[in-house]
């Protein structure tokens, strides 16, 4: 209401008082049974009335007797003053009966609880198989002193490729193809962004930020241009390692991952070391353990060799240590040596769970993820 919309009273006579504080006090009661009824859908419908009526600035009360009190004649105003207090009591009764009601028995049943009913049982959640597994590949490295690193999905084509030994153009890129950002003709080929196809360029960038001795594993995703299959995913997970000292030798690297996969696979699980190669590594193998489902004696598993081929590793290439060496000059292969290994999180994942398609860890299928909770 506006000072503007209130009514000048005609006259100041008894007689017209009584009519307009009749009609104010009609009016006041007519909105206090409106409000009572609205208060089911609208909880402020109380606190609006007295708001509307009795409020300091915008109070109907206030603005109708500021301005009927100023255009009174001086021997009305006692009069006029007497019935706005009265006005004022009817309007805090109406307000004081209303607040000591409480909600309609309406609003009271409807947020009744019902406590006979049985609770509502919330799904808890539970890590993914495949970050289960990577951390699990992480704790037992951490048991053996070694840190965990992390780095960017996108990387340089120099950290990614030339500084692990993959020369510009040599045809061992072709195995491990990427996808790489658009329009970068104007940067340097070695500055140029891919998605990392291995973790190994955070190990790299381990190296670059601090002397020897490493001993680190770096968990991540990483993507290669492969065809998707039962066992294979162009996006997949790795955790690859690696140890720079003094005199470490061959015999460090099978006797660190022979108990690796002991601790994943169980104590009477067996390793073996096959000549393989990596551009990174020099000599490299790849490792397989006695076949977890026969015990070795051959299976369709293990295609009846009783073995499994699980991982790769091999001594760090002095290549790759020169690339260290630009910016940390104590990688000097000749007086520091080191192994590096890595493995694919979802095969070794799919070997603990007995999983046959790798397409499951990625589905969001609940009946599947059901079974890690
Ligand atoms: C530095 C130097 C050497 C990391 C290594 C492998 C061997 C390997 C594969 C296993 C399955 C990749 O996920 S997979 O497809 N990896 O066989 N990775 S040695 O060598 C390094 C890393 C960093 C500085």
């Amino acid at each position: 209401m506006t000072i503007e919309s209130i009514p000048d009273l005609p006259e100041y006579s008894e007689a017209s008082l009584d009519n307009a504080f009749a009609l104010l006090e009609r009016d006041a009661r007519s909105e206090a049974a409106a409000a009572h009824l609205r208060l089911e859908n609208d909880p402020d419908a109380w606190e609006n009335f007295r708001l509307g009526w009795l409020g300091r600035k915008q109070g109907r009360l206030n603005q109708i007797s500021s301005k009927w009190l100023k255009s009174a004649p001086p021997e009305a105003r006692k009069s006029l003053g007497m019935r706005f207090n009265a006005f004022k009591a009817v309007l805090e009764a109406l307000f004081a009966s209303a607040s000591g009601s409480g909600p309609s028995d309406a609003a009271l049943a409807a947020e009744a609880i019902d406590i006979t009913l049985p609770g509502t049982r919330r799904l808890t959640g539970a890590e993914h198989p495949i970050t289960r597994t990577l951390n699990e590949i992480v704790s037992v490295f951490a048991a053996l002193g070694y840190s965990v690193g992390v780095g960017p999905e996108v990387e340089t084509d120099y950290y990614n490729f030339e500084s692990m030994n993959f020369p510009p153009g040599h045809p061992a890129r072709d195995t491990q193809d990427t996808l790489v950002v658009a329009n970068q003709d104007r940067r340097q080929p070695r500055d140029r962004l891919l998605l990392r196809t291995h973790t190994s360029p955070v190990q790299m960038r381990t190296m670059e930020s601090q002397p020897p001795p490493v001993r680190i594993v770096i968990p991540g995703k990483v993507h290669r241009n492969d065809a998707a299959d039962a066992t294979h995913s162009p996006i997949f997970h790795q955790v690859e390692g690696l140890c720079v000292d003094t005199n470490v030798t061959f015999s460090d690297l099978k006797g660190t991952l022979d108990h690796a996969m002991k601790a994943l696979f169980g104590s009477s699980v067996k390793t073996r070391f096959f000549p393989s190669f990596f551009p990174f590594t020099e000599p490299s193998a790849d490792v397989q353990i006695s076949c977890i489902f026969c015990g070795g004696k051959g299976c369709r598993k293990c295609k009846q060799s009783g073995w499994i081929e699980l991982l790769g590793c091999g001594m760090v290439d002095p290549a790759v240590f020169a690339f260290a060496a630009e910016k940390q000059p104590a990688y000097d292969p000749k007086k520091i040596s080191g192994f590096a290994f890595g493995m694919g999180v979802e095969r070794i994942a799919m070997m603990k769970y007995g999983i046959s398609e790798i397409g499951q860890f990625y589905a969001g299928d609940m009946r599947f993820l059901g079974q890690f909770a």
